[in-house]
């Protein structure tokens, strides 16, 4: 190497090393804690999380341990603590239990719907019979391989019976299993001959009486598309159109059972955006363009709250400002947020996945960390009136210098997050007094020793461009 590449290289390197220690300096101002969340880490190594609310609104969490912990894990928040455990697989390099999606039933006991190891392949449905897990193949001809073969499952509101759509990528189509009480019923609903490609990030509904409903991506026609099952046959509509728009589609049904999506768009319209039809017609926007080319809008999932607002998590990707945001139409404009800035892995696998208690409080699965992946769970962190992430005296002051003020949950003073600021607001910072937000199960790791790593990482490069 001549001295001059040298001089060049090591500055190259000079730079990233700057580079790395400002994005951990901006860590460290910027805490992955905000005052208005409470964030815990679950568990260790995961990826493709699927989370559900049970009847008394406590988390369950179904999820791909990675290399850290193979195979399909479940976990479940007893109001005290995480219990994790594997559900299915679990050896050196286990594949099982990717693309997950997990309902609980009537008596919130945990069905999930997951991909199998290629030694044991196919779409999978594991059932907790109260005793023991009843695991069985819906669909033997499916192997998990690239990105985008989300499996989505729902429970028939007056059977219990699962409801499974996912993607074949053998058949490059989009299949649809149901559960009759005997056998799994299987179709094809769009795709299936030679050409097409469809299928992928499928998302179900259910509506008021049981049909079908699925938003999905066509990587031929380059669209998020939408089935409905209209009780004999599936009607199939294109919803919008791009280059590679209509990726990591979550699908949600308002009262009225219309359908509402939210989806990744593309190189023409970035970000992340939202389709609701209004009965003759899709209304398209885009809810946060994010930054470097539509960062934002990466593994969307999409709820609605009692009064049909759409709220929205997702992954932003920026590299800059990373981390899971979340996304609430407040009537007339979308608040956006970071919920937690610590960056997520590496590609495949970041599912967020966001569901409301009976309070429309968000509860919010993620995965973060690329050296150190971890399973987080974030949660409104309540009787902090003041978002400083502390409960404490001055609290009940900014309930006070903010009474009457109304908007999106968790505005100033608003300590139960229900978006108003009243005399509930005192009680809740009684309730919650000397609470520090992001106490959990499992330490949450400092952002400084990720830097550490990060910093030992480069070092080590640093010492092999030298020689
Ligand atoms: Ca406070
Ligand atoms: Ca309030």
């Amino acid at each position: 190497m001549k001295d001059f590449d040298k001089i060049a290289c090591n500055r190259t390197f000079v730079i990233l090393l700057l580079v790395i220690w400002a994005t951990i300096a901006g860590l460290s101002v910027s805490p992955a804690l905000s005052g208005t969340w409470d964030i815990q880490t679950v568990d260790t190594g995961n990826q493709y999380a699927s989370l559900a609310l049970d009847s008394s609104d406590k988390p369950h969490i179904s999820y791909y341990g990675g290399m850290i912990n193979p195979g399909l894990r479940y976990a479940a928040w007893n109001g005290s603590t995480w219990n994790t455990e594997t559900v299915a697989g679990g050896g050196l390099g286990d594949m099982t239990g990717q693309y997950t999606s997990l309902a609980l039933d009537s008596s919130s006991k945990p069905r999930i719907s997951y991909l199998g190891d290629i030694m044991n392949p196919g779409l999978k449905y594991a059932a907790w019979n109260g005793s023991t897990w009843d695991i069985e193949t819906v669909d033997g001809g499916i192997t998990s391989g690239p990105e985008g073969q989300n499996t989505s499952l729902a429970l028939d509101s007056s059977s219990g019976k699962p409801r499974i759509s996912y993607h074949d990528s053998m058949n490059m189509a989009l299949k649809y299993a149901a559960w009759n009480g005997s056998i799994w019923v299987i179709e094809t609903v769009d795709g299936g001959m030679p050409g097409d490609m469809t299928g992928q990030y499928a998302s179900l509904a259910l509506d008021s009486s049981g049909r079908p409903r699925i938003s999905y991506h066509d990587s031929v026609n380059m669209a998020l598309k939408y089935a409905a099952w209209n009780g004999s046959i599936w009607v199939i509509e294109t919803v919008d159109t791009g280059m590679m728009l209509g990726q990591y589609t979550s699908l949600a049904l308002d009262s009225s059972d219309k359908p509402r999506i939210s989806y990744y768009g593309d190189m023409t319209t970035p970000g992340l955006k939202y389709a609701a039809w209004n009965g003759s017609t899709w209304n398209t926007e885009t809810v946060d363009g994010g930054m470097l080319g539509g960062s934002a809008g990466q593994y969307t999932s999409l709820a609605l709250d009692s009064s049909g607002k759409a709220r929205i998590s997702y992954y932003d990707g920026d590299l800059i400002n990373p981390g899971l945001k979340f996304a609430a139409w407040n009537g007339f404009t979308w608040d956006i947020e970071t919920v937690d800035s610590e960056m997520m892995g590496g590609p495949g696998g970041q599912f967020t996945s966001l569901a409301l208690d009976s309070s429309d409080k968000p509860h919010i699965s993620y995965p973060v960390g690329f050296m150190n992946p971890r399973l987080r769970y974030a949660s409104p962190f309540l009787g902090d009136a003041n978002n400083d992430g502390v409960v404490s005296a001055d609290d009940y002051g900014s309930v006070q210098l903010n009474f009457g003020d109304t908007g999106v949950p968790g505005i100033l003073g608003d300590a139960n997050y229900d978006g108003v600021v009243s005399a509930d607001d005192y009680g809740s910072v009684q309730l919650n007094f000397g609470d520090t937000a992001g106490l959990g199960s499992v330490p949450v790791p400092e952002p400084a020793s990720a830097g550490l790593l990060l910093l030992g990482f480069s070092g080590l490069l640093w010492r092999r461009m030298k020689r």
